[in-house]
């Protein structure tokens, strides 16, 4: 045991100070226990701002916004799906989920007809008790961004997620992409082991508005309780999302492009005066 605390703790200490690239700063850890996660969740949020008790609709100080899953009723949580727009409608944070899979689950609390876990109580355990949340019949999870409980389409300039039983390096990811669909950053998740939980969040600090985050969590897929794609791949699931505040999008890339068009069409037309 001595061996693998220090060997997670050294981890944790060289991956606990943030990593400058370009134009993003990421937060990444991994480990067997909340506790070897919860220095560089706590880091990424202290990046965001805002403060540690969310206010109405889950929001920090109109700063950032948190979903750990586990306030959702039983009524939405496995076997029942959890509707893609949940965190817009019912619970206004404005976050909306989309899969090629065929929906989502959050998991089951103790004490009900349903295992915790779904299923895999040798596999998963949770950060934040008791619920966790994946796609089903599939991998991705694709995350949009509204003005919390509208349709106004936003961005947000943060996102972090932990994940829960990442075994192999290079197959969970997060990807985020801006308005026009380019790709921001791509960070692969660490891994933490069987029963492990990994965090990875990033902060822009170039301006950066991200418009879609992709979720890619392993290469196997639950299809129900306690059933999953096949026994050879990674499963992985995802337990607590935060981000900064959606605010509403910039103007569409076609608008600015006809602003610029026309800016481009003044100063022609300011030249033909000068010549
Ligand atoms: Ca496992
Ligand atoms: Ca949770
Ligand atoms: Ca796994």
């Amino acid at each position: 045991m001595k061996a693998i605390y220090t060997s997670a703790a050294t981890i944790a200490a060289l991956l606990l100070a943030p990593a400058a690239g370009a134009s993003w700063i990421t937060f990444e850890a991994a480990g067997g226990s909340s506790a070897a996660i919860s220095p560089a969740r706590d880091a990424f949020r202290a990046a965001v701002g805002g403060g540690s008790v969310a206010g109405a609709n889950g929001s920090f100080a109109g700063l950032r916004r948190e979903i750990n899953w586990d306030g959702v009723p039983d009524a939405r949580a496995d076997p029942n799906p959890l509707p893609g727009n949940f965190f817009n409608v019912n619970s206004p944070r404005g976050a909306v989920f989309s899969t090629p899979g065929t929906g989502f689950l959050v998991s089951a609390n103790a004490g009900q007809a349903t295992p915790t876990l779904f299923g895999f109580p040798g596999d998963l355990q949770t950060f934040s008790a008791q619920r966790l949340f994946t796609a089903v019949n599939s991998n991705i999870t694709d995350i949009t961004f509204f003005v919390p409980g509208t349709g106004l389409a936003a961005t947000t300039s943060a996102f972090g997620a932990i994940f829960v039983d990442v075994e192999l390096l290079g197959e969970t990811k997060i990807e985020l992409f801006d308005a026009t669909n380019s790709l921001l950053l791509a960070r692969e998740v660490l891994v933490g082991g069987n029963q492990g939980l990994s965090f990875v969040g990033a902060v822009a600090n170039a301006g950066e508005k991200i418009s879609r985050v992709r979720l890619t969590s392993g290469a196997n897929a639950i299809l129900s309780n306690g059933v999953r794609a096949n026994e050879s791949t990674d499963m992985v699931v995802m337990d607590d999302f935060l981000y900064a505040e959606p605010t509403r999008a910039v103007p569409a890339p076609s608008s600015l492009a006809l602003a610029a068009v026309g800016l481009l069409g003044g100063l022609a037309a300011w030249r033909r005066r000068r010549a």
